[in-house]
């Protein structure tokens, strides 16, 4: 391509409403154009790199035994109704009618329409594994669409879905993605985390998150230095603690006027927050439920909605907590209380002679100790895991980091089958239903991704494997240019893609244009190349460098290529 006549507008100053380095540099570089609030243009250059992460995913994805195709965008609304999904998902969804006011809606993702596929043509345990996939956009109404293509309202998935005959035949489909997903990061120059992760509204039980660690993730993970456990947050387990040494002693009320927060309590009664005992009340469907964690803790309510089994849970009002408790909030306790569900994280129950509120208001009680004091419903692991917590498989302290999520894996089970009734005869005659996975990546997120892991202050510094060009050509001037026409020429024959800035422009100018573009081999033509005979030839990365005769060019630049891993 030749800059004089590609579609490559670059811009010198960023535009106001871009935070993050990746979505600052595509709109900078010429990649990006905004349409509408999470709506984006893919200018060529964006187009290319696409083209190249989708051949990825698509060699991959087959070689695990994935077939391609394409779903419709537009689905029915019937089949949302059959999952029960059409309400869940609500103002996200984006909802269109026919001429004859049919609904619709527009593919936020696509477990409803190939299952339904699936229920029509698989009739027999002979028809399976079956691994099915395509990419394709989706649309996502976000309430906040942010940060340019990392969350937009219309972005492109690639979407597999496995169809097997039991558990086990979900477990290899399973792992045989969770390795291509590997396999296809690695390739895209991604260094990615699979991190154990709530599965979320969509159900099914285990699941996976492919992570890009970058301070501008919306994931907070933690993971461990000395094992590989690593999740995300919302599913990250804890150890639960030894129980305190110490002689429960009487229960005291004392007078805390006024005293509602941890801290103001810690330190009015000149104790550690970790000696508090933190009730926090939670209304579900028509149950109120009291969950209980150290005063040094905070609740995990990814994990409380597990364990309560509902995707509705709302902090109690303060109706509820002055019905419920007898006092105004700030001032609630476990001792007491009646018709509400206890749920105790382990770290509480570990606690010997807590502090709690009284439910009364103004005081709270000392030497609170669970099983004397007030009966749990039940002990789990209810806690926000953070960094420095113990490891829960070998201990280690735990580090935390913010990630990018890529790509998510998940087994569905039979969630899906039973609700559309695709099911299967064994070979004994037996019907049984199919047993699910579905496995995302996000490949527009993966485009801004690589680039937010792959820049510098100049601009983006491409890795081979899914650059636009692999050689951008910098001629300085009228003289050069024949030269750099000819190395153009020749490099473009031996099938080597070579962006050409044959532009009437300042040399500062054009060396500006390729730090910010990234293209990985630069080649510049100057007066002094011509003069010495010798073209210099540059990584982005700055890497190498180097003079070379012009014809010594076409074998470095392709060694250059080959060593890149394009
Ligand atoms: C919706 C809307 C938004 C959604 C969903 C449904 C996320 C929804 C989860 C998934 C799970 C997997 C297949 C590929 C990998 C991810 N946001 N999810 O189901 F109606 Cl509006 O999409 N789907």
């Amino acid at each position: 391509m030749r800059m004089t006549s590609g579609f490559i507008p670059t811009l010198r100053e960023t535009p106001a409403e871009a935070e993050i380095p990746s979505h600052k540099l595509m709109l900078r570089a010429g990649f990006l154009r905004r349409a509408a609030a999470g709506i984006y243009t893919y200018l060529p250059l964006s187009h290319r790199v696409l083209m190249k992460i989708m051949q990825i995913i698509r060699e991959e994805m087959n070689a695990a035994g994935g077939q391609e195709i394409l779903l419709p965008i537009v689905q029915p609304a019937e089949l949302w109704h059959a999952t029960g999904r059409w309400v869940d998902y609500g103002e996200e969804m984006f909802r269109l009618k026919d001429r004859h006011g049919r609904e619709f809606c527009l593919g936020p993702t696509h477990e409803e329409i190939i299952t339904s596929l699936v229920q029509g043509e698989v009739s027999s345990y002979r028809q399976l594994p079956l691994l099915l996939y395509q990419i394709q956009n989706k649309y996502r109404d976000e309430i906040r669409p942010r940060f340019g293509i990392m969350r937009g309202r219309e972005f492109i998935m690639k979407d597999l879905y496995s169809f097997d005959v039991d558990q086990r035949g979900l477990d290899e489909s399973y792992q045989k993605m969770y390795q291509a997903y590997s396999n296809v990061f690695a390739r895209c120059g991604l260094e990615t985390k699979a991190v154990l992760a709530d599965s979320g509204a969509i159900g099914g039980s285990l699941t996976h998150e492919f992570v890009v660690l970058a301070d501008c993730g919306e994931a907070i993970i933690v993971y461990c230095a000395n094992c590989d456990y690593a999740a995300n947050v919302e599913k990250a387990e804890c150890r639960p603690l030894p129980r305190e040494d110490g002689e429960p002693m009487p229960l005291e009320k004392v007078s805390t006027p006024g005293q509602k927060t941890i801290e103001q309590v810690a330190s009015f009664l000149g104790i550690a927050p970790a000696r508090l005992i933190k009730t926090l009340l939670y209304k579900s469907d028509d149950e109120v439920i009291a969950a209980l964690v150290r005063g040094d803790h905070e609740l995990n309510e990814v994990k409380l909605a597990r364990i309560v089994g509902t995707l509705q849970l709302a902090p109690a009002d303060e109706e509820t907590i002055l019905r419920v408790t007898g006092a105004p909030a700030g001032y609630c306790g476990p001792v007491g209380l009646q018709n509400v569900r206890l749920i105790v994280d382990h770290a509480v129950a570990a606690l010997v002679n807590g502090v709690a509120g009284a439910n009364e208001e103004d005081a709270h009680l000392l030497n609170v100790n669970m099983g004397r004091d007030y009966e749990p419903d039940l002990v789990t692991d209810i806690r926000l895991v953070k960094a420095g917590d113990p490891c829960p498989k070998c201990g280690t302290a735990l580090l935390g980091a913010r990630g990018i999520e890529v790509g998510q894996i998940f087994q569905l089970g039979t969630k899906y089958s039973e609700a559309l009734r695709a099911y299967y005869l064994d070979e004994k005659g037996e019907q049984k239903p199919i047993v699910m996975g579905c496995y995302g990546i996000g490949v527009t997120r993966t485009m801004a991704s690589i680039i937010e892991q792959h820049h510098d202050e100049h601009g983006i510094i491409w890795p081979m494997s899914v650059a636009p060009f692999h050689v951008h050509i910098v001629s300085l001037g009228d003289k050069e240019l024949a030269l750099a026409e000819e190395l153009y020429e020749q490099l473009t024959s031996s099938g080597v893609e070579v962006l050409l800035d044959d532009r009437d422009e300042r040399p500062g100018v054009k060396f500006k244009d390729a730090d910010l573009i990234g293209i990985p081999i630069r080649i510049t033509i100057g007066a002094k190349s011509l003069a010495e005979g010798k073209v210099e030839l540059k990584l982005r990365s700055g890497e190498w460098e180097g003079k070379l005769a012009p014809d010594e060019v076409c074998g470095k630049v392709r060694e250059l290529i080959a060593s890149k891993g394009a």
